[in-house]
């Protein structure tokens, strides 16, 4: 049984089935994606139906809740919040669905994105989207700064942290900066595994330091990368 980890999709399914084709999963591994599944890109759907075709075929998938999917649940209680999330790629998400509104979203979509968790912990691996805030006396019981913080690794709590390593995604680094943190995870114990695959298609332009899909073995600690292929 091996686990893998992978990072913000952002609704880039040819590139998160690409990806799939690499690690040539078996039933009994496992996934966990960092957040971030939906929005901006072109097949939101798509990609929560791989989840599910996933899971049907045995393999243990944990989504965890990105900013994104936070921005449509909000959106869907709170009217006021709808614009926020159309601005910030939910429309594309919307298109993914080809509907014109949020409440015409299937109820097994949202009843999915409603159950995803704001942390998971495996391993020796402590998993979220964006950040860990230790200002605060347990880090993991503040959600909001589970999916939106960055820049946190000045504060680093490592006695708090015991032995374990943080995986986490939301802001798009450049792989030189990954390969940086790659290097150093036994001493630093954070990797983000961000490197902003939905901006090789937003920009239609490729550079070689962003655009990637990332997956990290939690087992032998290898990275793969999958390019853009929207
Ligand atoms: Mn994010």
């Amino acid at each position: 049984m091996r686990t893998f980890a992978i990072g913000d999709i952002h609704g880039c399914n040819r590139t998160f089935l690409a990806l799939l084709r690499q690690l040539n999963l078996q039933s009994g591994d496992a996934l966990i994606l960092l957040g971030d599944l939906i929005d901006r890109g072109p097949d939101s759907k798509g990609v929560i139906n791989t989840v599910w075709r996933l899971q049907d075929a045995g393999i243990g998938v944990v989504c965890l809740r990105g900013n994104h999917e936070q921005m449509l649940l909000d959106a869907k209680l709170n009217p006021e919040k709808l614009d926020f999330w159309i601005k910030n790629g939910g429309q594309q998400t919307l298109d993914s669905f080809q509907v014109k509104y949020l409440s015409d979203l299937p109820g097994a979509y949202l009843d999915f994105f409603a159950a995803m968790p704001c942390w998971h912990e495996t391993g020796g691996f402590l998993c979220v989207h964006g950040g860990l805030d230790f200002s605060k006396t347990n880090p993991l019981k503040h959600p909001k700064t589970l999916l939106w913080m960055r820049d946190w690794y000045g504060r680093i709590n490592y006695d708090w942290l015991g032995a374990r390593t943080m995986l986490h995604g939301h802001t798009p680094l450049e792989m030189p900066d990954i390969l940086l943190q790659h290097s150093a995870l036994r001493e630093q114990r954070y990797l983000n595994l961000d490197n902003g695959c939905v901006y090789a298609f937003l920009r239609r332009t490729r550079s070689r330091k962003l655009g990637r899909l990332l997956a990290f073995s939690l087992d032998t600690r290898e990275l793969i990368g999958q390019d853009c292929s929207e």
